[in-house]
Protein backbone atom coordinates (compact mmCIF):
# COMPACT_ATOMS: atom_id res chain seq x y z
CA UNK A 1 0.00 0.00 0.00
CA UNK A 2 0.97 4.11 -0.86
CA UNK A 3 0.12 6.75 1.83
CA UNK A 4 -0.02 10.05 0.10
CA UNK A 5 0.77 12.15 2.99
CA UNK A 6 2.57 15.37 4.67
CA UNK A 7 4.39 14.68 7.87
CA UNK A 8 2.50 17.78 9.97
CA UNK A 9 -1.32 16.72 8.25
CA UNK A 10 -3.03 15.75 11.32
CA UNK A 11 -5.26 13.67 9.50
CA UNK A 12 -2.54 11.78 7.68
CA UNK A 13 -0.95 11.81 11.55
CA UNK A 14 -4.31 9.98 12.48
CA UNK A 15 -3.92 7.53 9.67
CA UNK A 16 -0.26 6.52 10.48
CA UNK A 17 -1.02 5.72 13.65
CA UNK A 18 -3.99 3.36 12.96
CA UNK A 19 -1.65 1.86 10.55
CA UNK A 20 1.38 1.69 12.96
CA UNK A 21 -0.58 0.16 16.27
CA UNK A 22 -2.02 -2.05 13.36
CA UNK A 23 1.64 -3.22 12.32
CA UNK A 24 1.18 -2.28 8.59
CA UNK A 25 3.63 -0.83 6.29
CA UNK A 26 3.10 1.28 3.74
CA UNK A 27 5.32 3.41 0.92
CA UNK A 28 4.89 6.92 1.90
CA UNK A 29 4.46 9.53 -0.99
CA UNK A 30 5.01 13.05 0.32
CA UNK A 31 2.63 15.21 -0.97
CA UNK A 32 4.03 19.28 0.13
CA UNK A 33 1.11 21.25 0.92
CA UNK A 34 2.93 24.46 1.78
CA UNK A 35 4.10 24.05 -2.01
CA UNK A 36 0.63 23.03 -3.10
CA UNK A 37 1.42 19.57 -4.96
CA UNK A 38 -2.35 18.58 -3.46
CA UNK A 39 -3.26 21.36 -6.06
CA UNK A 40 -1.08 19.84 -8.99
CA UNK A 41 -2.78 18.77 -11.66
CA UNK A 42 -1.12 14.79 -11.38
CA UNK A 43 -2.35 14.85 -7.99
CA UNK A 44 -5.83 16.11 -8.82
CA UNK A 45 -5.87 13.67 -11.20
CA UNK A 46 -6.01 10.61 -8.42
CA UNK A 47 -7.42 12.59 -5.74
CA UNK A 48 -10.23 15.27 -7.28
CA UNK A 49 -10.07 16.93 -3.39
CA UNK A 50 -6.73 17.61 -3.67
CA UNK A 51 -5.91 16.78 0.23
CA UNK A 52 -4.46 14.26 2.13
CA UNK A 53 -4.43 11.67 3.28
CA UNK A 54 -5.09 8.88 0.08
CA UNK A 55 -4.16 5.07 0.81
CA UNK A 56 -3.88 3.36 -2.46
CA UNK A 57 -3.93 -0.17 -2.25
CA UNK A 58 -1.75 -2.68 -3.27
CA UNK A 59 -4.75 -3.48 -6.09
CA UNK A 60 -4.45 -0.36 -7.07
CA UNK A 61 -7.46 1.11 -5.72
CA UNK A 62 -7.68 4.90 -3.95
CA UNK A 63 -9.21 5.56 -0.90
CA UNK A 64 -9.98 9.06 0.56
CA UNK A 65 -10.87 10.85 4.02
CA UNK A 66 -8.67 9.42 6.79
CA UNK A 67 -12.40 7.68 9.00
CA UNK A 68 -13.03 5.82 5.71
CA UNK A 69 -9.36 5.20 5.58
CA UNK A 70 -9.15 3.77 8.98
CA UNK A 71 -12.18 2.00 9.19
CA UNK A 72 -11.56 0.34 6.38
CA UNK A 73 -8.10 -0.76 8.11
CA UNK A 74 -10.21 -1.75 10.60
CA UNK A 75 -12.61 -3.99 8.50
CA UNK A 76 -9.74 -5.56 7.00
CA UNK A 77 -7.15 -6.04 9.36
CA UNK A 78 -9.05 -6.17 12.65
CA UNK A 79 -6.69 -7.26 15.06
CA UNK A 80 -5.59 -5.54 17.39
CA UNK A 81 -8.79 -3.45 17.04
CA UNK A 82 -9.54 0.18 17.42
CA UNK A 83 -12.43 -0.37 18.85
CA UNK A 84 -12.41 -2.06 22.00
CA UNK A 85 -15.81 -2.90 24.33
CA UNK A 86 -19.45 -2.95 23.05
CA UNK A 87 -21.40 -0.67 21.34
CA UNK A 88 -21.74 2.10 24.05
CA UNK A 89 -17.95 2.19 24.62
CA UNK A 90 -17.17 2.36 20.38
CA UNK A 91 -19.61 4.83 20.38
CA UNK A 92 -18.06 6.90 22.97
CA UNK A 93 -14.50 6.25 21.07
CA UNK A 94 -16.47 6.82 17.66
CA UNK A 95 -17.61 10.56 19.51
CA UNK A 96 -14.50 12.01 19.99
CA UNK A 97 -12.96 10.68 16.37
CA UNK A 98 -16.18 12.82 15.02
CA UNK A 99 -16.18 15.60 16.98
CA UNK A 100 -12.35 16.65 16.28
CA UNK A 101 -12.24 15.43 12.77
CA UNK A 102 -15.86 17.27 11.76
CA UNK A 103 -15.90 20.14 14.58
CA UNK A 104 -12.24 20.95 15.30
CA UNK A 105 -9.84 20.08 12.30
CA UNK A 106 -11.59 21.61 9.05
CA UNK A 107 -11.94 24.77 11.25
CA UNK A 108 -7.73 24.70 11.02
CA UNK A 109 -7.42 23.03 7.66
CA UNK A 110 -4.73 25.37 5.59
CA UNK A 111 -7.56 25.98 2.66
CA UNK A 112 -9.70 27.55 5.40
CA UNK A 113 -6.87 29.64 7.09
CA UNK A 114 -6.30 30.69 3.80
CA UNK A 115 -9.38 31.59 2.76
CA UNK A 116 -9.54 33.65 5.93
CA UNK A 117 -6.36 35.11 5.12
CA UNK A 118 -7.50 35.92 1.52
CA UNK A 119 -10.41 37.47 3.37
CA UNK A 120 -8.64 40.01 5.20
CA UNK A 121 -8.45 38.45 8.73
CA UNK A 122 -4.74 39.69 9.89
CA UNK A 123 -2.10 36.85 11.35
CA UNK A 124 -3.79 38.12 14.86
CA UNK A 125 -7.31 37.19 14.15
CA UNK A 126 -6.51 34.09 12.21
CA UNK A 127 -4.33 32.76 15.27
CA UNK A 128 -7.33 33.79 17.68
CA UNK A 129 -9.73 32.18 15.13
CA UNK A 130 -7.56 28.57 15.47
CA UNK A 131 -7.25 29.13 19.21
CA UNK A 132 -10.68 29.64 19.77
CA UNK A 133 -12.15 26.69 18.07
CA UNK A 134 -9.29 23.95 19.05
CA UNK A 135 -10.05 25.17 22.27
CA UNK A 136 -13.45 24.80 22.41
CA UNK A 137 -12.88 21.15 20.94
CA UNK A 138 -10.54 19.87 23.55
CA UNK A 139 -12.54 21.24 26.53
CA UNK A 140 -15.23 19.17 25.39
CA UNK A 141 -13.04 16.36 24.93
CA UNK A 142 -11.07 16.25 27.84
CA UNK A 143 -15.01 16.13 29.46
CA UNK A 144 -15.27 12.67 27.21
CA UNK A 145 -12.56 10.90 28.20
CA UNK A 146 -11.32 9.07 31.16
CA UNK A 147 -9.41 9.24 34.49
CA UNK A 148 -6.96 6.20 33.53
CA UNK A 149 -4.46 5.08 30.88
CA UNK A 150 -5.42 6.33 27.35
CA UNK A 151 -8.11 7.89 26.60
CA UNK A 152 -11.17 5.04 27.08
CA UNK A 153 -9.08 2.32 28.33
CA UNK A 154 -5.84 0.76 29.19
CA UNK A 155 -5.12 0.05 25.20
CA UNK A 156 -4.79 3.50 22.97
CA UNK A 157 -7.74 3.07 19.99
CA UNK A 158 -9.42 5.32 18.06
CA UNK A 159 -10.21 8.08 20.42
CA UNK A 160 -6.32 8.57 20.47
CA UNK A 161 -5.73 7.95 17.12
CA UNK A 162 -7.55 11.47 16.63
CA UNK A 163 -6.51 13.00 19.48
CA UNK A 164 -2.82 12.88 19.64
CA UNK A 165 -2.29 14.55 16.56
CA UNK A 166 -4.88 17.13 17.27
CA UNK A 167 -2.60 18.13 20.24
CA UNK A 168 0.08 18.44 18.25
CA UNK A 169 -1.42 20.68 15.87
CA UNK A 170 -2.66 22.88 19.31
CA UNK A 171 1.00 22.67 19.74
CA UNK A 172 2.54 23.99 16.71
CA UNK A 173 -0.37 26.35 16.90
CA UNK A 174 0.52 27.80 20.24
CA UNK A 175 -2.48 26.82 21.97
CA UNK A 176 -1.97 25.75 25.98
CA UNK A 177 -2.66 22.96 26.81
CA UNK A 178 -2.68 23.75 30.95
CA UNK A 179 -7.01 23.13 31.49
CA UNK A 180 -6.52 19.81 29.98
CA UNK A 181 -4.69 17.21 32.54
CA UNK A 182 -6.67 13.85 30.75
CA UNK A 183 -5.26 15.08 27.66
CA UNK A 184 -2.05 15.56 29.10
CA UNK A 185 -1.80 12.39 30.70
CA UNK A 186 -2.81 10.73 27.47
CA UNK A 187 0.11 12.39 25.58
CA UNK A 188 2.29 11.78 27.79
CA UNK A 189 1.40 7.65 27.05
CA UNK A 190 1.66 7.89 23.85
CA UNK A 191 4.62 10.15 23.79
CA UNK A 192 6.40 6.50 25.01
CA UNK A 193 4.28 4.20 22.54
CA UNK A 194 6.19 2.88 19.77
CA UNK A 195 3.54 2.83 17.20
CA UNK A 196 2.93 7.13 18.40
CA UNK A 197 6.63 7.44 17.81
CA UNK A 198 6.59 6.01 14.41
CA UNK A 199 3.84 8.14 12.87
CA UNK A 200 4.83 11.38 14.72
CA UNK A 201 5.78 14.24 11.87
CA UNK A 202 9.49 14.67 13.42
CA UNK A 203 10.08 10.82 11.87
CA UNK A 204 8.51 11.15 8.61
CA UNK A 205 10.20 10.87 5.30
CA UNK A 206 9.35 14.59 4.13
CA UNK A 207 10.32 15.85 7.95
CA UNK A 208 12.47 18.65 7.08
N1 LIG B 1 -11.74 15.15 6.16
C1 LIG B 1 -10.46 14.92 5.55
C2 LIG B 1 -9.59 16.14 5.74
C3 LIG B 1 -8.37 16.09 4.85
C4 LIG B 1 -7.62 17.40 4.94
O1 LIG B 1 -8.20 18.47 5.14
N2 LIG B 1 -6.28 17.32 4.80
C5 LIG B 1 -5.48 18.49 4.86
C6 LIG B 1 -4.21 18.24 5.64
S1 LIG B 1 -4.55 17.77 7.31
C7 LIG B 1 -5.11 18.92 3.45
O2 LIG B 1 -4.77 18.09 2.64
N3 LIG B 1 -5.14 20.22 3.19
C8 LIG B 1 -4.74 20.74 1.94
C9 LIG B 1 -5.52 21.94 1.53
O3 LIG B 1 -6.44 22.33 2.25
O4 LIG B 1 -5.20 22.49 0.48
C10 LIG B 1 -9.79 13.68 6.15
O5 LIG B 1 -10.04 13.41 7.32
O6 LIG B 1 -9.03 13.00 5.44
Amino acid sequence: MKLYTYYRSTSSYRVRIALALKGLSVQAVPINLLKGQQRQPDYLALNPQGRVPMLELDSGERLLQSPAIIEYLEECYPTPTLLVGDPLQRARARGVAALIGCDVHPLHNVSVLNRLREGGASDTQVAEWISHWISQGLAAVESMIGDQGYCLGALPGLADVYLIPQVYAAERFNVSLAAYPRIARVAALAAQHPAFIQAHPSRQVDTP
